[in-house]
């Protein structure tokens, strides 16, 4: 390795660690097969399962989980009958001071036949709910994807995370499918740019040897 290869290297391995940050859920989207990494709240009925696993006991036909990324998800029994039910899922993660992230999680109601059903959520950090809302979901819409973003501020270095669901179901219960959590750092242009100029000399590096 030349001494401009090891200069690129480090080059590229530093723009690397600017990209890096130390946000990371575990367990995003519950492929240990259970609730590994997360507390849960609420007082909805859930559990991890297999795809296509029947979701029973609810009011919608063939109800069913399922994974959108990888084998399991989790599921949860929902409805705003007295006494309503809700989940909530909950981490904290180590984060850096001013840097945004994305925090956002999938959710959806899978059966057969005609169904619709509404549901809200919220997604809350250090005690603050940047984003909440809601949606109608019907039969075989599959999942929906709400997200935000958050900026860390100033001497914040941990955030506890918690993203909650709870179901209008016309007074019926309905099997949500719950996968794919996400509290990802928004890169910084500065750490984009760092990280295309090595890139950009090894391409030329490399079109020079041809
Ligand atoms: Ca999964």
């Amino acid at each position: 390795m030349t001494q401009r290869h090891i200069k690129l290297v480090a080059l590229l391995a530093l723009s690397l660690c600017a990209l890096r940050t130390h946000a990371a859920l575990v367990n995003p989207s519950f492929e240990t097969g259970d609730t590994t990494g997360w507390t849960i709240g609420g007082n909805a009925e859930y559990g991890v399962a297999l795809n296509n696993t029947p979701i029973t006991g609810t009011a919608i036909t063939d109800n069913y989980v399922r994974a959108i990324s990888g084998s399991y998800a989790l599921w949860a029994k929902l409805s705003t009958t007295v006494p309503p039910t809700t989940i909530s899922f909950s981490q904290v993660v180590d984060v850096v001071p001013g840097t945004g992230y994305f925090p956002g999680f999938s959710y959806g109601v899978l059966g057969s036949g005609s169904f619709s059903r509404t549901s809200s959520f919220s997604i809350t950090i250090n005690g603050f709910t940047p984003f909440s809302g809601g949606g109608t979901i019907g039969g075989g819409s599959g999942y929906q994807s709400p997200g935000t973003s958050w900026v860390a501020p100033a001497n914040v270095t941990t955030a506890t995370v918690t993203y909650q669901l709870s179901g209008s179901t016309n007074g019926n219960l309905a099997g949500f499918s719950v996968d794919n959590f996400i509290f990802q750092p928004v890169p910084e242009p500065i750490a984009v740019s760092l990280l295309l100029v090595p890139l950009y000399l090894l391409g030329t590096r490399r079109i020079r040897l041809h």
